[in-house]
């Protein structure tokens, strides 16, 4: 059975998560990581040799780890289209809000994570989460503007493209109540909330 190495409060676990509760697949999922350790260990170094989650592995021994690249590989496995755009352009545009949630939103919104949730009080970093804030701010102004002109990141149907940036939405939502009112915005997570597999995975699920 497919397996997937990770706890269920890493934002990277919660998108393959997400994936697999949209394709109804099969599976066992093993807690590792945070408080259950177990990732610095040799057989879990073995398989992933960055000792983070998530990782997935299946029964003949294929291993893979990077949540976008398991994204990318169950979507193209298993019932295809339900996750993977059909047309070439709008699967490029999936690959890139993907791309774009680990090099912008997935950057600028860690120290905002880290400094509320990961960190007491009286150790903050005021400074820096507020510089967090506006960079995340401005990074959800781009979906804004992108969900301005289509109902999805990609196009007009849900797809790939739409996980990473949404789970981090999740996030930015309860960790900046005093953001500004981004109307394309709150339409697409107000759309994307509904989702049972999100609501499962990661809209159940508080930060820790
Ligand atoms: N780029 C990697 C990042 C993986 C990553 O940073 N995972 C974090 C959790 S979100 C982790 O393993 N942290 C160590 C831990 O949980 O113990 C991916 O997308 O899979």
């Amino acid at each position: 059975m497919l397996k997937i190495w990770g706890r269920t409060t890493s934002s990277n676990v919660q998108k393959v998560m997400w994936a697999i509760g949209e394709l109804d697949l099969p599976h066992e999922r093993i807690d590792v990581g945070g408080a259950f350790g177990r990732n610095r260990e040799p057989a879990y170094l073995a398989m992933n040799p960055n000792g983070l989650v998530p990782t997935l592995e299946e029964d003949d021994g294929f291993v893979l780890w990077e949540s976008n690249a398991i994204l990318r590989y169950l979507a193209a496995k298993h019932r295809a289209r339900a996750l993977e755009p059909a047309d070439l352009r709008a699967r490029a545009l999936a690959d890139q809000w993907m791309d774009w949630q680990t090099s912008v939103m997935g950057v600028v919104i860690t120290p905002v994570f880290w400094g509320l949730i990961r960190t007491p009080a009286e150790k903050r970093d005021h400074q820096a989460i507020e510089a967090g804030k506006i960079k995340t701010t401005e990074a959800a102004a781009m979906l804004d503007a992108q969900l301005g002109k289509t109902r999805y990141l990609a196009g007009d149907a849900f797809s790939y493209g739409d996980i990473p940036a949404a789970v981090m939405s999740y996030r930015y939502r309860q960790l900046v109540p005093e953001r500004p009112k981004l109307a394309n915005f709150e339409r697409w997570y107000g759309e994307i909330s509904q989702r049972p597999a999100f609501h499962r995975h990661i809209g159940s699920i508080p930060l820790q």
